[in-house]
């Protein structure tokens, strides 16, 4: 029997008796206690009725033992559907009913809400101090769970994407794809036992979950695992720290506090960035600070980690590296697919183990998106230059990025469409000094009409996650549109550029 996510992963824990996961307020987990963990909650699982193949979905505040439903998973072959915690119930219908997920794991507040959503399904609850009746059932199991039998290309984990149609999509993510990348990243990082990084990421995305745990556990390091990023908690905790994982918004909040100095970093051997564009000038203002230099990588849901700034060599502000081992990148014309020259602005197509399996019960959009010789189009725009550094100009996609978070611009429109009083809508993504973009809401009035923004941010709150709804209203006579008709979102952009400057 083989299960090699979980034999390499996780059962190295199991002789683990130092700390592995400690916690803001000081309690610890050894490899040990967090392995039992996980095999309780398995033993949940199996006798729920779950079979490998099977999805469970769960939408739960950051602790330990979300952390270990994550593992429970990967020991009985389910497959992961992890949800944003700020997802209503209307996203969070769709990404149940379309996955089919027959165990949902949610907070104790919204169990009602979810048996609603999930009628055939079993319903769990997980709240964030790690109490419910997950853990109820789980609590004094000692029988263990073997590892269910799986193969590299079976799946692991399915995380929704927003697609732009307004339709998200379920990249399906096998356990070969997250295991090439978390070896690959444990080596080309230098990561050891010795390692302790500081997690503050959410764990319900590719960043924390996989990027940040997977290859803490490759290495045999160890975590502070905090419920989010809070700037006071991290300065505290970074001298105990030798690494910390981030998006750009953590550099930048961290480097706004003058308590964030040399000091502070003492101990510190790596700082990461990505999820998002990390602007040269904070690339260089951080070394100024604290003499260290950003290492900035390019991932993405459906393929993990791409490129890499180098860890020995030069570490290039406004770049994303170079392609990973076992990663193929080409850059390639958006209308063609034919390569382009070295150093021209192209789609960025990358093809390896990395590489997801494909779409969720979707294959047109997955025959659309990953080609037949397995390479997949990213729908980021980039260039290599003469040292074979990927730069990042552009996106094909209508995506907004806000402190690391995607936000589709359709799935937003076609909220705002429907409200009383608007004729049309678009929506942009504008500089933030917070979140790199914020969302911006562009409406034109229906006929004799005039919209009452009140009342559209308290149906748009109803109804979208927080980061997703627009920070700012405008409302214009008509929306700029070129020959072809279609909206010039790069007018509005410049036209509403600074309103949050
Ligand atoms: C919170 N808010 C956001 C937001 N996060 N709005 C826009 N964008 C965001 N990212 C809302 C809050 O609800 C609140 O709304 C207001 O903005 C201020 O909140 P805050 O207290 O300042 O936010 P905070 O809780 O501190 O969170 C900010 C953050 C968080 C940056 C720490 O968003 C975060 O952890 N982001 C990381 C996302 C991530 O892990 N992405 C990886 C995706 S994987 P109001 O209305 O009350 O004002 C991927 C692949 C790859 O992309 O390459 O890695
Ligand atoms: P997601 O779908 O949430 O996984 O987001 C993936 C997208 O984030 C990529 O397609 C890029 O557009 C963007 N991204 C990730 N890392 C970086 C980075 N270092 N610089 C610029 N964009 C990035």
């Amino acid at each position: 029997m083989a299960n090699p996510l979980f034999d390499t992963l996780f059962a190295p824990l199991a002789t683990r008796a130092t700390p592995f996961l400690t916690m803001a307020d000081g309690t610890v987990l050894t490899g040990r206690d967090f392995l039992v963990l996980a095999q309780a909650q398995a033993g949940v699982l199996v006798e729920a009725g779950l079979t490998p193949g099977d999805r469970l979905a769960a939408q739960v505040e950051k602790s330990p033992e979300a952390l270990a439903l994550y593992a429970a998973c990967v020991l009985t072959g389910v497959v992961f559907l992890p949800l944003n915690t700020g997802y209503q119930a209307d996203e969070l219908e769709y990404f149940i009913t379309d996955s089919g997920a027959r165990l949902v794991v949610c907070d104790p507040r919204a169990e009602g809400r979810l048996r609603a959503i999930a009628p055939d399904a079993t319903v769990l609850t997980l709240d964030a101090a790690g109490q419910g009746s997950l853990s109820t059932r789980a609590a004094g199991r000692t029988d263990p769970v073997s590892p269910a039998d799986r193969a590299e290309d079976d799946l692991a984990a399915l995380l929704y994407t927003s697609g732009t149609t307004g339709r998200s999509k379920g990249a399906m993510l096998s356990q070969g794809n997250l295991l090439s990348n978390a070896l690959v990243l444990a080596d080309l990082w230098k990561f050891t036992a010795d390692d302790v990084l500081l997690h503050a990421l959410p764990i319900f995305h590719t960043h924390g979950l996989f990027v940040a745990t997977n290859t803490v556990l490759a290495s045999g390091g160890a975590m502070i695992f905090l419920p989010k990023f809070d700037l006071d908690q991290v300065l505290g905790l970074l001298p105990q720290a030798t690494s910390m994982m981030g998006v750009p918004t953590f550099y930048t909040r961290l480097l706004s506090d003058a308590r964030f100095d040399r000091d502070v970093v003492a101990r510190m051997r790596l700082f990461t960035s990505g999820s998002a564009p990390l602007l040269a000038e904070t690339h260089r203002a951080f070394e100024d600070r604290t003499g260290h230099r950003i290492l900035e990588r390019y991932g993405m849901t459906e393929t993990n980690m791409n490129t890499s700034n180098p860890y020995d060599g030069d570490r290039r502000a406004g770049t994303v590296g170079l392609p990973m081992p076992g990663v193929e990148l080409k850059i390639t014309d958006a209308d063609s697919g034919a390569e382009l020259l070295q150093g021209e602005a192209g789609i960025i197509e990358v093809r390896g183990a990395n590489v997801f399996q494909g779409y969720w019960q979707m294959p047109e959009k997955t025959a659309a998106e990953l080609r037949e010789d397995g390479f997949f189009i990213t729908g980021d725009i980039g260039r290599v230059d003469a040292d074979g550094y990927v730069h990042i100009v552009g996106r094909a996609k209508d995506l907004i990025i806000s402190g690391g978070y995607n936000i589709y611009p359709k799935e937003v429109e076609l909220i705002l469409d429907e409200q009383d009083g608007v004729l049309e809508s678009a929506v942009i993504g504008v500089p933030h000094p917070d979140f790199g973009e914020g969302v911006v809401a562009i409406l034109v009035a229906a006929p004799g009409a005039t919209p009452d923004l009140q009342a559209i941010r308290a149906d748009v709150a109803g109804r979208l996650a927080r980061f997703k709804q627009p920070k700012h209203y405008e409302i214009v006579p008509e929306l700029p549109r070129n020959t072809m008709g279609k909206v010039q979102k790069n007018v509005l952009r410049d036209d509403w550029g600074d309103v949050f400057k």
